[in-house]
């Protein structure tokens, strides 16, 4: 529980813009850094010998955090200041936090050994009174953050808005850095809470906070072997959602973004179907261009892209980078670093590329093919050149076919024409198109 306060109090600290904390003692900030001991960051001071039952200074101290960020985000510049608060409010919780642990060992000696003593100031009803204020003052703390925390989201989703649509810089970048920094700190602040005792009086009742996997890739992290459907949320501020995750192929932690495997589903779609997503999860699927957004969005991911045909011939393709832009930017196709056996047919030549491509519907006609919708002609949404030297989203042949070559296709399909008679073109039996991040270690 306390992990997730400091996570809200994270992310708030960061994301807040506005000026609703006061700037906090840079001066004292500065002088506890620098001295963390490896194996225990709650340290007595030493300056002092301290008396047993006397109330004893502590001290926390953090390793030092530097974040920079580009001169361009004068307002991101902000987020340092707010680190610096948070480190103090992680500070003072943490303090609050042993001070409890101290009363509460103090009141436990005294009730065993001392129960003839005369009832003082410290007695645990007036102790817990105490306490109970502590954890209202933290409660309406948080209640504020998280007012502000809902300020500054609508303020980050405009400005993020406007720079997209300017073309000037890609703030995904700048999100994705902060969020590293962020990481970094909660895992400072992981270890620090796995110092303090379970028994932290002033911190119990504090608010119920989920927080998320972000991936497939953070449920095999956490121990989750089995393939099926898990509930992630790569980007708090964007809810959750469900998602198949493979955790057996290559290594596991992939994130199904697509699956075909008998034609029950119709991927004949329109672009609020491709935007939202279709199908079933434990079958047939595309899981969304929101969705895949988000994910590519919150972490550098890699892609696979698992085929078979109907001869049992099995191959993959590998990209080291994959990105999906928004839908303003009409969900535009970043993939390179081909790796693998099937054949780069994302790059197939000059002419067929898929790269940079925006995404094409029936409905919608962002392709290169100036005279018609390549999505309407091959029937379904892909990330069009004029038009394909790949489409995984083409219909389902369960046996070789004629005529437009409408089905699911990879260019550079090695066996391509052997034992197809001239005029058929290649069915494919299963297609699966998967990402990982690219930090994921197995
Ligand atoms: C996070 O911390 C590790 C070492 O503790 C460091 O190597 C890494 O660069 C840090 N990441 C960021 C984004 O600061
Ligand atoms: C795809 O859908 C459109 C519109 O519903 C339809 O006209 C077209 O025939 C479909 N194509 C195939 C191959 O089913
Ligand atoms: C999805 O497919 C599974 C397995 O065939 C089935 O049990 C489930 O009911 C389907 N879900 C939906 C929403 O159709
Ligand atoms: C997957 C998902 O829920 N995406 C949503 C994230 O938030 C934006 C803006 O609120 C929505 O437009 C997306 O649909
Ligand atoms: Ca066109």
């Amino acid at each position: 529980m306390k992990l997730l306060l400091y996570l809200v109090l994270l992310k708030t600290a960061l994301l807040t813009l506005t000026d609703v904390f006061a700037v906090v003692l840079e001066d004292e900030e500065d002088a506890t850094e620098g001295k963390v001991t490896e194996t225990c960051p709650i340290k007595l001071k030493t300056n002092r010998k301290c008396e047993e039952g006397e109330d004893c200074p502590y001290q926390i101290n953090l390793p030092p955090m530097t974040m920079q960020l580009p001169k361009e985000f004068r307002l991101l510049e902000k987020t340092l200041k707010e680190v610096q608060t948070l480190k103090e409010a992680v500070n003072k919780l943490k303090k609050c936090c042993q001070d409890g642990k101290l009363q509460a060992d103090d009141n436990q000696e005294r009730d065993s050994s001392n129960e003839f003593l005369l009832p003082n100031a410290d007695t645990p009803a007036e102790n817990s009174k105490i306490q109970d204020n502590r954890v209202k003052e933290l409660q309406s703390k948080v209640n504020r953050m998280a007012t502000s925390l809902k300020n500054a989201k609508n303020q980050i989703q405009t400005l993020q808005g406007r720079l997209e649509k300017m073309s000037l810089i890609n703030m995904n970048n700048v999100e994705h850095y902060v969020d590293s920094k962020v990481a970094n700190l909660t895992f400072v602040v992981n270890s620090l809470d796995n110092k303090c005792s379970s028994k932290c009086p002033a911190m119990q009742p504090s608010p119920v906070i989920q927080i998320m996997q972000r991936d497939c890739a953070d449920y095999y992290t956490a121990g989750r072997r089995s393939n099926g459907i898990y509930r992630i949320s790569p980007d708090p501020r964007n809810g959750s959602f469900e998602v198949y995750c493979d955790m057996q192929t290559h290594g596991g932690g992939w994130t199904v973004l697509q699956r075909r495997q008998d034609g029950s589903t119709n991927f004949n779609r329109t672009w609020n179907d491709y935007k939202n997503g279709f199908g079933n999860l434990s079958r047939e699927f595309w899981l969304g261009n929101d969705k895949i957004h988000l994910l590519t969005k919150s972490q550098e991911m890699q892609l696979r892209i698992e085929l078979e045909d109907f001869n049992g011939i099995r191959e993959y393709a590998k990209y080291e980078h994959f990105y999906v832009a928004n839908e303003y930017l009409k969900y535009r196709l970043s993939v390179h670093g081909y790796s693998g056996t099937a054949g780069d047919a994302l790059h197939y030549s000059k002419r067929y590329n898929h790269d940079q491509k925006f995404f094409t519907t029936p409905d919608k006609d962002n392709d290169r093919y100036p005279s018609g919708n390549c999505g309407a002609y091959y029937s379904s949404g892909w990330w069009f050149d004029a038009c394909l030297s790949a489409n995984l989203n083409g219909k389902y042949y369960h046996n070789k076919y004629k005529g437009v070559r409408n089905g699911i296709f990879w260019g550079t399909w090695h066996g391509m024409s052997d034992g197809i008679p001239s005029g058929y073109r290649q069915a494919f039996k299963s297609v699966k198109i998967m990402i990982r991040p690219k930090s994921f270690v197995q």
